[in-house]
Protein backbone atom coordinates (compact mmCIF):
# COMPACT_ATOMS: atom_id res chain seq x y z
CA UNK A 1 0.00 0.00 0.00
CA UNK A 2 1.70 3.34 -1.28
CA UNK A 3 2.52 5.37 1.86
CA UNK A 4 -0.43 7.92 1.32
CA UNK A 5 -2.68 5.91 1.96
CA UNK A 6 -1.52 3.88 4.87
CA UNK A 7 -0.53 7.57 6.40
CA UNK A 8 -3.81 9.18 5.64
CA UNK A 9 -6.32 6.13 7.55
CA UNK A 10 -3.89 6.49 10.56
CA UNK A 11 -4.63 10.44 10.50
CA UNK A 12 -8.63 9.94 9.91
CA UNK A 13 -8.90 7.17 12.55
CA UNK A 14 -6.88 9.34 14.76
CA UNK A 15 -8.71 12.49 14.11
CA UNK A 16 -12.09 10.44 14.63
CA UNK A 17 -12.74 11.63 11.02
CA UNK A 18 -13.46 7.79 10.28
CA UNK A 19 -16.09 6.43 12.69
CA UNK A 20 -17.53 2.53 12.90
CA UNK A 21 -21.40 2.08 13.97
CA UNK A 22 -24.41 2.67 11.92
CA UNK A 23 -24.81 5.55 9.61
CA UNK A 24 -27.70 6.93 7.09
CA UNK A 25 -26.34 8.37 4.21
CA UNK A 26 -27.52 10.90 1.34
CA UNK A 27 -28.29 8.58 -1.12
CA UNK A 28 -30.47 5.98 1.64
CA UNK A 29 -28.58 3.40 2.08
CA UNK A 30 -27.08 2.57 5.93
CA UNK A 31 -23.42 2.26 6.17
CA UNK A 32 -21.27 0.54 8.95
CA UNK A 33 -18.50 3.38 8.62
CA UNK A 34 -18.98 7.05 7.73
CA UNK A 35 -16.11 9.32 6.73
CA UNK A 36 -16.04 12.78 8.45
CA UNK A 37 -13.93 15.10 6.28
CA UNK A 38 -15.25 18.16 9.15
CA UNK A 39 -13.07 16.26 12.21
CA UNK A 40 -10.09 17.59 10.25
CA UNK A 41 -10.32 20.43 12.51
CA UNK A 42 -7.17 22.27 13.20
CA UNK A 43 -4.15 23.44 10.78
CA UNK A 44 -1.92 20.60 11.44
CA UNK A 45 -4.52 17.84 10.75
CA UNK A 46 -5.61 19.95 7.79
CA UNK A 47 -1.68 20.18 6.69
CA UNK A 48 -1.29 16.34 7.14
CA UNK A 49 -4.48 15.72 5.09
CA UNK A 50 -3.41 18.14 2.21
CA UNK A 51 0.28 16.42 2.03
CA UNK A 52 -1.84 12.72 1.31
CA UNK A 53 -3.99 14.71 -1.48
CA UNK A 54 -0.90 16.17 -2.84
CA UNK A 55 0.95 12.88 -2.74
CA UNK A 56 -1.92 10.88 -4.25
CA UNK A 57 -2.31 13.33 -7.23
CA UNK A 58 1.26 13.38 -8.19
CA UNK A 59 1.57 9.67 -8.04
CA UNK A 60 -1.20 9.46 -10.58
CA UNK A 61 0.31 12.50 -12.45
CA UNK A 62 -2.96 14.76 -13.25
CA UNK A 63 -2.72 17.67 -15.20
CA UNK A 64 -4.50 21.35 -13.98
CA UNK A 65 -4.08 24.67 -13.60
CA UNK A 66 -6.46 25.78 -10.86
CA UNK A 67 -8.12 24.16 -8.27
CA UNK A 68 -11.63 24.15 -7.02
CA UNK A 69 -13.00 23.27 -4.04
CA UNK A 70 -17.34 22.80 -3.68
CA UNK A 71 -19.19 24.45 -1.15
CA UNK A 72 -18.96 23.52 1.48
CA UNK A 73 -16.68 20.47 2.83
CA UNK A 74 -14.29 21.01 -0.35
CA UNK A 75 -13.68 24.59 0.69
CA UNK A 76 -11.13 24.21 3.27
CA UNK A 77 -9.67 21.02 1.46
CA UNK A 78 -8.54 22.72 -2.07
CA UNK A 79 -7.51 25.68 0.61
CA UNK A 80 -5.75 23.69 2.23
CA UNK A 81 -3.71 21.48 -0.73
CA UNK A 82 -3.57 24.85 -2.72
CA UNK A 83 -1.23 25.94 0.38
CA UNK A 84 0.67 22.49 0.45
CA UNK A 85 1.12 23.11 -3.57
CA UNK A 86 2.77 26.37 -2.93
CA UNK A 87 4.74 24.74 0.07
CA UNK A 88 6.05 22.51 -2.89
CA UNK A 89 6.76 25.13 -4.92
CA UNK A 90 3.73 25.45 -7.05
CA UNK A 91 1.35 28.56 -6.91
CA UNK A 92 -1.71 27.42 -8.24
CA UNK A 93 -4.92 29.49 -8.00
CA UNK A 94 -8.01 28.45 -6.19
CA UNK A 95 -11.67 28.84 -6.41
CA UNK A 96 -15.07 27.66 -4.38
CA UNK A 97 -18.51 28.16 -4.51
CA UNK A 98 -21.32 30.03 -2.68
CA UNK A 99 -24.24 28.00 -1.73
CA UNK A 100 -26.46 31.19 -1.97
CA UNK A 101 -26.00 33.42 -4.53
CA UNK A 102 -24.82 37.02 -3.18
CA UNK A 103 -27.13 39.29 -4.48
CA UNK A 104 -24.81 42.44 -3.56
CA UNK A 105 -20.54 43.76 -3.26
CA UNK A 106 -19.22 41.42 -5.90
CA UNK A 107 -22.22 39.09 -6.08
CA UNK A 108 -22.27 36.07 -8.05
CA UNK A 109 -21.66 31.93 -6.94
CA UNK A 110 -18.07 31.73 -7.39
CA UNK A 111 -15.48 33.06 -5.35
CA UNK A 112 -11.70 32.90 -6.23
CA UNK A 113 -9.67 32.78 -9.41
CA UNK A 114 -11.51 32.61 -12.46
CA UNK A 115 -12.16 29.16 -14.12
CA UNK A 116 -12.82 30.02 -17.58
CA UNK A 117 -10.61 28.14 -20.31
CA UNK A 118 -8.52 26.81 -17.38
CA UNK A 119 -8.17 22.73 -16.68
CA UNK A 120 -10.29 23.09 -12.82
CA UNK A 121 -8.86 19.92 -10.51
CA UNK A 122 -12.35 19.48 -7.72
CA UNK A 123 -11.11 19.01 -4.83
CA UNK A 124 -13.75 16.76 -2.65
CA UNK A 125 -14.40 14.52 0.61
CA UNK A 126 -15.62 11.97 -0.32
CA UNK A 127 -17.11 9.73 -3.47
CA UNK A 128 -20.60 7.60 -2.60
CA UNK A 129 -23.15 7.87 -5.40
CA UNK A 130 -21.40 10.72 -7.04
CA UNK A 131 -24.34 12.97 -6.41
CA UNK A 132 -21.92 15.72 -4.95
CA UNK A 133 -19.12 15.35 -7.85
CA UNK A 134 -21.53 15.84 -10.67
CA UNK A 135 -23.12 19.38 -9.17
CA UNK A 136 -19.46 20.05 -9.20
CA UNK A 137 -18.68 19.09 -12.41
CA UNK A 138 -21.56 20.99 -13.74
CA UNK A 139 -20.77 24.37 -11.93
CA UNK A 140 -17.06 24.32 -13.28
CA UNK A 141 -18.78 23.78 -16.94
CA UNK A 142 -21.15 26.51 -16.47
CA UNK A 143 -18.17 29.53 -15.86
CA UNK A 144 -16.34 28.35 -19.04
CA UNK A 145 -13.85 25.84 -16.87
CA UNK A 146 -12.80 22.59 -17.88
CA UNK A 147 -12.88 19.72 -15.74
CA UNK A 148 -9.40 17.99 -15.56
CA UNK A 149 -9.26 15.73 -12.76
CA UNK A 150 -11.05 15.16 -9.48
CA UNK A 151 -8.96 14.43 -6.08
CA UNK A 152 -11.25 13.10 -3.15
CA UNK A 153 -9.93 11.36 -0.02
CA UNK A 154 -12.19 8.56 -0.26
CA UNK A 155 -13.56 6.32 -2.55
CA UNK A 156 -16.22 4.38 -0.95
CA UNK A 157 -16.36 1.93 -4.31
CA UNK A 158 -20.16 1.87 -4.38
CA UNK A 159 -22.26 0.71 -6.72
CA UNK A 160 -24.62 3.79 -8.43
CA UNK A 161 -27.80 3.17 -9.05
CA UNK A 162 -27.38 4.72 -12.98
CA UNK A 163 -23.73 2.78 -13.10
CA UNK A 164 -24.26 -0.04 -14.90
CA UNK A 165 -22.41 -1.86 -12.48
CA UNK A 166 -19.46 0.41 -12.10
CA UNK A 167 -18.65 2.31 -9.17
CA UNK A 168 -19.80 5.85 -9.00
CA UNK A 169 -15.90 7.10 -9.36
CA UNK A 170 -15.63 4.89 -12.24
CA UNK A 171 -18.96 6.21 -14.06
CA UNK A 172 -18.32 9.59 -13.49
CA UNK A 173 -14.06 9.09 -15.31
CA UNK A 174 -15.58 7.55 -18.33
CA UNK A 175 -18.73 10.22 -18.51
CA UNK A 176 -16.72 12.71 -17.78
CA UNK A 177 -13.21 11.68 -19.67
CA UNK A 178 -11.05 12.70 -16.78
CA UNK A 179 -8.92 10.60 -13.85
CA UNK A 180 -10.75 10.59 -10.37
CA UNK A 181 -7.97 10.30 -7.85
CA UNK A 182 -8.68 8.72 -4.16
CA UNK A 183 -6.11 9.12 -1.26
CA UNK A 184 -7.61 5.83 -0.20
CA UNK A 185 -10.44 3.60 -1.16
CA UNK A 186 -12.40 0.76 1.11
CA UNK A 187 -10.64 -1.51 -0.06
CA UNK A 188 -7.50 0.31 1.07
CA UNK A 189 -9.59 0.76 3.96
CA UNK A 190 -10.43 -3.45 4.13
CA UNK A 191 -6.54 -3.68 3.56
CA UNK A 192 -5.53 -1.67 6.33
CA UNK A 193 -8.21 -3.28 8.79
CA UNK A 194 -6.25 -6.78 8.12
CA UNK A 195 -3.18 -5.33 9.44
CA UNK A 196 -4.44 -3.39 12.05
CA UNK A 197 -5.07 -4.94 15.76
CA UNK A 198 -8.56 -4.72 17.19
CA UNK A 199 -10.71 -3.82 13.80
CA UNK A 200 -11.35 -7.40 12.84
CA UNK A 201 -15.18 -6.68 13.70
CA UNK A 202 -15.39 -3.69 12.28
CA UNK A 203 -13.49 -5.31 8.78
CA UNK A 204 -16.53 -8.19 9.11
CA UNK A 205 -19.18 -5.44 9.10
CA UNK A 206 -17.33 -3.30 6.00
CA UNK A 207 -17.06 -6.74 4.11
CA UNK A 208 -20.85 -7.42 4.90
CA UNK A 209 -21.53 -3.67 3.52
CA UNK A 210 -19.09 -4.14 0.44
CA UNK A 211 -21.35 -7.21 -0.68
CA UNK A 212 -24.37 -5.52 -0.77
CA UNK A 213 -23.47 -1.80 -2.57
CA UNK A 214 -19.91 -2.70 -3.53
CA UNK A 215 -18.73 -2.76 -6.74
CA UNK A 216 -17.93 -6.03 -8.19
P1 LIG B 1 -22.49 11.35 -3.00
O1 LIG B 1 -22.94 12.72 -3.42
O2 LIG B 1 -23.58 10.32 -2.94
O3 LIG B 1 -21.28 10.88 -3.76
O4 LIG B 1 -22.06 11.44 -1.46
C1 LIG B 1 -20.97 12.20 -1.05
C2 LIG B 1 -21.39 13.13 0.06
O5 LIG B 1 -22.04 12.38 1.10
C3 LIG B 1 -20.24 13.77 0.75
O6 LIG B 1 -19.87 14.97 0.12
C4 LIG B 1 -20.81 13.96 2.16
O7 LIG B 1 -21.66 15.07 2.22
C5 LIG B 1 -21.62 12.74 2.42
N1 LIG B 1 -20.92 11.57 3.06
C6 LIG B 1 -19.81 11.75 3.86
O8 LIG B 1 -19.43 12.86 4.22
N2 LIG B 1 -19.09 10.67 4.31
C7 LIG B 1 -19.42 9.38 4.03
O9 LIG B 1 -18.72 8.43 4.46
C8 LIG B 1 -20.57 9.17 3.24
C9 LIG B 1 -21.34 10.25 2.81
C10 LIG B 1 -22.64 9.96 2.18
O10 LIG B 1 -23.67 10.49 2.68
O11 LIG B 1 -22.66 9.12 1.26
Amino acid sequence: MPDHRTRFLRLALQANALGFGEFTLKSGRISPYFFNAGRFDSGAALAALAGCYADALEAAGVGFDVVFGPAYKGIPLATALACEYARRGRDLPLAFNRKEAKDHGEGGRLVGAPLAGRRVLVVDDVVTAGTAIREALAIIRGAGGTPAGIAVALDRQEVAGDGGGQSATQAIATEAGIPVVAVATLDDLLAFADQSAGLADERARLEAYRAQYGVR
